[in-house]
């Protein structure tokens, strides 16, 4: 019998199989069979054809395409599907894309396994491909690209991956970034998206001017909440990306908190993003002990990197200038002890114009850009000196 440690304990209980919670709302685990990997060549060349077209990145779409243009890409997003390319030592670029839910058993060898580690957690739903070892390519977005460039020399640059440049691979721009888990045996890792806002401005004035009702946003919504959509919105069977993000923060913790729980993978391979009501500081801590199995050295680890994090943002003049949409903090850990915590996902952060600057810990209102990056950040560290102590 394996022992499990709880919050301050240690106690010896079975190794129970851990649940596996489909994002598409299906609400059943199983792991993923081999039809999952080579379904028709026809879905894998449209999905590719679509990838191909357009920069959609993990974060950085929507300010840079129309919803349009997107929705197809979206309608598989939805479903939790992301698209991986894995790293085979042969032949690489003639393999079909594989297609995952995020959401499966690993049934990966051990050394598969390694070369996924980068497999990034629902909520970021980039395309990734494998580079070298310890790096990645992800799709190309100009915001990241910019905000990459302009981090080299400023206060955060030591918490957000190291940035190698843009490459081309197979016609395509990718940014060449160190991948995070890469120095990790197994690691735990957990995505919490930052800010009390995670759409741009300007999405909503778009979705203003031409509003644009989508199908799978509003499945998204009646799977977590079928009396969230408006009689409208039931009845056109669509809501628009705005009013989504704003449902999806007002029912997680991000409006009242300023930072969400979006996703967890442990080391077994299990994978969470069942945290969309997940809402009140006592859930939170709850998702944050399991995450860490109850080991509060993981805990003061994280809050230690955490309170660098803030007293960086203070002197970071890219912080000041730049309104921060849709960046995570990348919480990883492994059996060895190690832990840390990254900045990432630029793909929707955006640059001020000249002369204004943003204070990150005053309310939104519309036009004045505020994120409330900062006020996401104070309640995780406070959140975490409670569990530490
Ligand atoms: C998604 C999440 C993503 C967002 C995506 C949403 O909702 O908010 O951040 O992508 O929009 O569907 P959920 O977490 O409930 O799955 P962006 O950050 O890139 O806008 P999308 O469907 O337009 O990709």
């Amino acid at each position: 019998m394996e022992p499990t440690r709880t919050f301050g304990t240690v106690m010896e209980t079975p190794r129970v199989p851990k649940v596996t919670i489909t994002p598409d709302g299906s609400g059943f685990s199983r792991a993923m069979q081999q039809e999952d990997w080579g379904q028709g060549e026809t879905e894998d060349a449209s999905v590719r054809r679509k990838l191909s077209t357009s920069s959609v990145s993990s974060t950085g779409s929507s300010a840079v395409e129309s919803e349009d243009d997107l929705l197809s890409d979206n309608e598989s997003k939805s479903k939790g599907i992301v698209m991986l390319e894995p790293l085979l030592d042969t032949g690489e670029q003639h393999k079909p894309w594989w297609k995952l839910k995020t959401m499966v058993q690993w049934p990966f060898s051990a050394i598969q396994k390694r070369k996924l580690n980068w497999v990034q957690l629902a909520g970021h739903k980039g395309n990734f491909k494998a580079a070298d070892e310890g790096s990645i390519l992800k799709k190309f977005s100009e915001n990241e690209v910019q905000s990459f460039e302009k981090l080299k020399g400023d206060a955060l640059l030591p918490f957000v991956p190291l940035y190698h440049g843009v490459v081309e691979r197979d016609g395509e721009s990718f940014i060449h970034m160190a991948d995070l888990l890469a120095s990790f045996d197994l690691p735990n890792v957990m995505d919490c998206k930052m800010g009390v806002r995670t759409y741009l401005e300007e999405e909503l004035v778009r979705a203003r001017e031409r509003p644009k009702p989508r199908e799978d946003l509003y499945n998204k919504m009646m799977e977590v909440d079928t009396e969230g959509p408006t009689a409208q919105e039931h009845s056109q069977r669509g809501v628009t990306k705005p009013r989504y993000m704003q449902w999806r923060e007002s029912m997680s913790s991000s409006s009242s908190m300023g930072f969400r729980i979006d996703g967890i993978k442990k080391c077994d391979g299990t994978c969470r993003t069942d945290f969309k009501k997940t809402r009140s500081e006592e859930d939170i801590i709850e998702v944050f002990k399991g995450f860490v199995e109850g080991d509060v050295n993981f805990i003061k680890s994280y809050l230690t990197r955490l309170l660098a994090i803030e007293q960086a943002l203070k002197t970071s003049e890219f912080f000041k200038q730049h309104e921060v949409i849709g960046s995570s903090f990348l919480f990883i850990h492994d059996h060895t002890g190690k832990a840390q915590v990254w900045i990432i996902d630029f793909g929707k952060t955006t640059t001020l114009p000249e002369g204004h600057v943003l204070k990150h810990d005053i309310p939104w209102r519309e036009g004045n850009r505020e994120d409330g990056y900062l006020l996401g950040l104070r309640n995780l560290i406070r959140i975490l000196e409670v569990m530490s102590s």
